[in-house]
């Protein structure tokens, strides 16, 4: 059924000259980065309390994770639903040191060796994320901070988050990317917007001047455009970014969920690879504000999708970044991936070598036209082939599973 079906769509798509089988070899090997945080509304193991540095998870869904044990095993459940091999998003609150306070300057790799051993077993790489908020030291600002002992605490979170990314490329033998993001900001209008980027230009070249392996650890820079709380200036803007980057030679980390509502990622990524070889992604969606809802097939993450295909699928890295505490969290990591394959998907399936001729000849009709008639190929009966070649349950079937895995396991936490 699930085969025949697949052979009759491949046969349209051939039609339009789509190799629908170089697609799906395409996918299997495109990993996605799949944010730990999601499933423990970003708690982290450190006891910290609540979230904080303007961002938050809503709602109170029951059974979220609490220790690493639970974690890891809520993480491998949505990996037997997601199809392919992928990655995982570690952040440094995520640190496991068997109760034993640690703080976030002296984390060191074996506090993550139970996350090498969970990734090594299962052939997946690791990223790794500086925790700069949900810390009494980030109560005002992290490393743009006018307190110079502050300043320098940060810093050297993130020279030691350089070394533990070091060490997840050398013990999985694949890159890994450290992802700096920082909510320093001002709620109100400042007096002076150049000294806080000056100290955060400052520590960013502190923290580079360690000496890692930059064929081993990419490390990227995420701006924002405002926060909860923080809604007049944020230190860490777009531009101071991109330039900190280009300079720097490291990696923008663009988040679609940090810029203006109408502004788009989709638009920026072409523009971006035309001066970098690599950039990195959160794929998030952010309804009215940077409210971080799972990732849905939608129009803007369809785009992305495309831009990604277009330009390169490895001079993207892509990662997710949602949290939402209101639905099942594993439900959301499975709907989230695989809408973001999904999406990955349907850019593969379409003519582009014909559309960009069709751009380049000013055809412009025939473009509207044929861009209108493939949103109706039989992208699922390709994406089901997919699903069932991946040994991943086919259609809804998934969702059994989560459903009994809530009854069994998350509703006895
Ligand atoms: C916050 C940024 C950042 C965080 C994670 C938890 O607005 O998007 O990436 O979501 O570090
Ligand atoms: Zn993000």
């Amino acid at each position: 059924m699930i085969s025949e079906r697949y052979e009759s769509a491949k046969k349209k798509y051939a039609q339009i000259g789509v190799d629908t089988d170089a697609a799906i070899e395409q996918l299997k090997k495109l990993p996605i980065s799949m944010h730990c945080w999601q499933g423990d509304d970003v708690q982290g193991f450190e006891n910290a309390g609540s979230l904080s540095g303007g961002i938050q998870a809503t709602g109170n869904y029951p059974g979220k994770a609490r220790t690493p044990e639970e974690l890891m095993a809520d993480i491998d459940k949505a990996l037997s639903l997601i199809p392919g091999t992928h990655r995982i998003n570690i952040h440094a609150s995520y640190a496991v040191t068997n109760g034993k306070k640690v703080d976030r300057d002296e984390i060191l790799p074996e506090h993550f060796a139970p996350w090498v051993e969970f990734a090594k077993e299962r052939g997946l790489g690791l990223d790794f994320n500086p925790t700069y908020f949900s810390h009494p030291k980030a109560q005002n600002a992290t490393l743009s901070s006018e307190d110079e002992e502050i300043r320098k605490f940060w810093v050297r979170h993130g020279q030691a988050s350089l070394k533990i990314a070091e060490y997840f490329a050398k013990e999985l033998g694949k890159p890994s990317l450290v992802n700096i993001w920082i909510p320093d900001g001002f709620k109100d209008i400042p007096a002076d917007r150049t000294a806080p980027r000056a100290r955060l230009k400052k520590s960013l070249d502190e923290i580079l001047a360690t000496d890692y392996d930059k064929s081993l650890v990419y490390v990227a820079v995420e701006s924002k455009v405002f926060g909860i709380g923080l809604e007049s200036y944020t230190v860490g803007s777009h531009e101071f970014y991109m330039n900190y980057a280009a300079k720097n030679n490291i990696l923008c980390l663009l988040d679609n969920g940090h810029y203006h509502p109408t502004e788009m990622v989709s638009d920026k990524i072409s523009s971006m690879l035309l001066f970098s070889d690599k950039m990195a992604l959160h794929v998030t969606r952010g309804v009215r504000w940077d409210s971080d809802h799972v990732v849905l097939l939608d129009d803007e993450t369809k785009e992305m999708a495309k831009e990604i295909v277009l330009n390169g699928c490895d001079r993207v890295l892509l990662a997710l970044d949602f949290f939402d505490a209101s639905i099942n969290r594993i439900a959301a990591w499975v709907i989230g991936m695989r809408n973001m394959q999904k999406a990955l998907l349907s850019a593969m399936l379409r003519p582009n070598d014909k559309l960009r001729q069709l751009q380049e000849e000013r055809r412009f009709t025939e473009l509207m036209m044929m861009q209108e008639e493939i949103k109706t190929y039989p992208m699922g009966d390709v994406w089901d082939y997919f699903c069932e070649s991946q040994n991943v349950p086919v259609g809804m079937a998934w969702f059994d599973e989560v459903k009994k895995y809530e009854n069994d396991v998350l509703l006895k936490r």
